[in-house]
């Protein structure tokens, strides 16, 4: 039986004599708007497919490294043998709820915070292997490089408090996809994309954990992050991606939690709460920042098997799958 169709349903009826113009029904302009084929030169059509591929090759990269991803954390969680005490399930467990957890310094990162950091703080006031991002427009950020070989203590931080919360949070055991320093300063200017409501493009439970070298308050660079309620609530609402940040200013700002400390604090979200870097009003912010995602080697191992975790200009987007060329 013929399906019944609805008047706007119904496609409209190509004359004969009508040009058939395939790029007219494939293409849209940015606003929306279909292109007309005398709109369009070649070069136009070249651009549009090579940000097609760009869009679709961008997509294919997300979904293997999310697939690896899923994969990895299973066959992490169902070949190690995790007991970690009350007080690490209880931080796990609330760090899974909530998306975010503000741990304080232990033993192991006072000492690095009153040993090394002082060198820190020395190379990147005399910018010694550093460089700015983004290289033109502003000067938000202050990367350095080659902190694991510089301050190796760097890469044992986290091996009291914070890495039983770890284990307990993966099961599993956890490792490092990266360690990035850098330190954040007052904003001249428009702000650059990290510095607006975002989620990082990585796998839903990859961590993010930033030790506030010298401390962080509302005034000073603290991380805002959204919880997974509020979160949820704002993308209900209709927050898409970072160019919306401007519209829900004042509901982000009603909904944020300010994740402050002293120094040494560790600041820890999962990638699918809402955040944003802010720029201090005054003084700077230094950090160190670990990608962090489960392993099925015991730290120690994992740490010894990577050439160098510290992160670099070049560091991939996506540490799990090399990029498709
Ligand atoms: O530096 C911060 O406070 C957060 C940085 C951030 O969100 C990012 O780089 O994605």
């Amino acid at each position: 039986m013929e399906k019944s169709r609805t008047p706007q349903s119904r496609s409209p009826r190509r004359s004969s004599h009508a040009p058939r113009n395939r790029i007219t029904r494939q293409l849209v302009n940015p606003d929306g708007n279909p292109v007309r084929s005398d709109d369009m030169g070649l070069a136009d059509v070249g651009q549009r497919l090579t940000t097609l591929w760009a869009r679709a090759r961008g997509k294919v990269t997300t979904d293997i490294s999310f697939a690896a991803h899923y994969a990895g954390r299973w066959y992490a969680r169902t070949t190690t043998r995790i007991e970690e005490d009350e007080k690490a399930r209880a931080q796990a467990a609330h760090l899974e709820r909530h998306g975010y957890l503000v741990i304080e310094a232990d033993d192991r990162v006072a000492e690095f915070v009153r040993t090394a950091y002082p060198q820190m703080k020395a190379a990147w006031d005399d910018q010694v292997g550093t460089w700015r991002d983004p290289p033109v427009g502003g000067t938000y950020k202050l990367f350095m490089s080659d902190v694991c070989e510089r301050w190796p203590a760097v890469l044992d931080i986290l091996d009291g408090t914070t890495a039983a919360m770890l284990r307990a949070y993966f099961r599993s055991h956890f490792q490092f996809s990266y360690v990035e320093p850098y330190r954040t300063f007052p904003a001249e200017g428009d702000l650059p994309k990290s510095w607006l409501w975002h989620y990082d493009a990585v796998a839903p439970g990859i961590l993010k954990l930033m030790v506030y070298l010298n401390g962080a308050s509302a005034e000073t660079g603290a991380l805002r992050v959204l919880d997974h309620d509020e979160s949820r609530a704002l993308e209900r609402g209709g927050f898409r991606r970072r160019s919306d940040s401007a519209k829900y200013s004042s509901e982000f700002d009603r909904r944020q939690t300010v994740l402050e400390g002293a120094p040494g604090t560790a600041v820890i979200i999962d990638n699918r709460v809402l955040h944003k870097a802010t720029a201090p009003e005054r003084g700077i912010r230094d950090v160190v920042c670990f990608q962090i995602l489960p392993s099925v080697v015991p730290t120690d191992v994992a740490k010894r098997r990577q050439p160098s975790p510290s992160y670099h200009a070049r560091t991939p987007q996506f540490p799990f799958v090399p990029p498709l060329r």
